[in-house]
């Protein structure tokens, strides 16, 4: 059992986001036996779970002409528009049917201001907006964290960093993580957590 000072953070783990699901990521669920076979280690499980209102401004959908994957200009920088994806209370929302949801202490959504997208468990788009993350972390004493899950080059990179910025000790086991890779997009991320302090394991 790892001390009481760590944490695994689980991002995203939802069907959508395994094969079959909208925004399908390429293995998404071969992750799910290890993840749940790690969380045995920890004293501290958080879950996140993306979770948008119908119509959300990061749908491609909710944009006359556009498709999805391409980039468009949101009051706080450049966002990819996806598929419809993780609607509140649908089935693509819902973890994968496998992953162990037991042993969580927490789960935390985010993504549900319409008008605001997250990819990070701390912080929405904006790099402003906190989801709360961080003060459960403090307040339990929680400093080093170990991050799995979907997807590496978004979700998975954006908390990484956010938590190296914050001052969380901060590995990203990158067996239990898989990537969307939009044109180059894991390469730049792998970059930009190292970058930050992130340990890449
Ligand atoms: C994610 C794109 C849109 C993710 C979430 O979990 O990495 N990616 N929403
Ligand atoms: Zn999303």
């Amino acid at each position: 059992m790892r001390p009481a000072n760590e944490a695994l953070v689980i991002i995203d783990v939802q069907n959508d986001f395994c094969p079959g699901g909208a925004l399908a990521v390429p293995g998404g669920d071969e992750i799910v036996p290890g993840i749940n076979a790690l969380m045995d280690d920890f004293a501290a499980v958080i879950l996140t779970q993306d979770w948008h209102p119908a119509g959300h401004s990061s749908f491609a959908s909710s944009h006359a002409g556009r498709a999805p994957y391409d980039m468009t200009e949101m009051p706080y920088g450049p966002q990819v528009l996806w598929p419809d994806h993780c609607v509140i209370g649908t089935r693509g929302a819902a973890f994968h049917p496998d992953l162990r949801t037991d042993p969580a202490d927490l789960v935390i959504r985010k993504g549900f201001r319409p008008t605001i997208d997250s990819y990070s468990a701390f912080f929405e788009n904006d790099h402003e907006t906190p989801t709360g993350l961080e003060g459960y972390l403090r307040a339990r004493g929680i400093d080093t964290l170990t991050l799995v899950g979907l997807a590496t080059d978004f979700c998975v990179n954006y908390s990484a960093v956010d938590a190296a910025r914050l001052g969380f000790g901060v590995t990203v086991v990158e067996r239990l993580c898989r990537a969307i890779d939009l044109s180059g997009s894991l390469a730049a991320a792998r970059d930009g957590m190292r970058g930050a302090g992130v340990r890449l394991a």
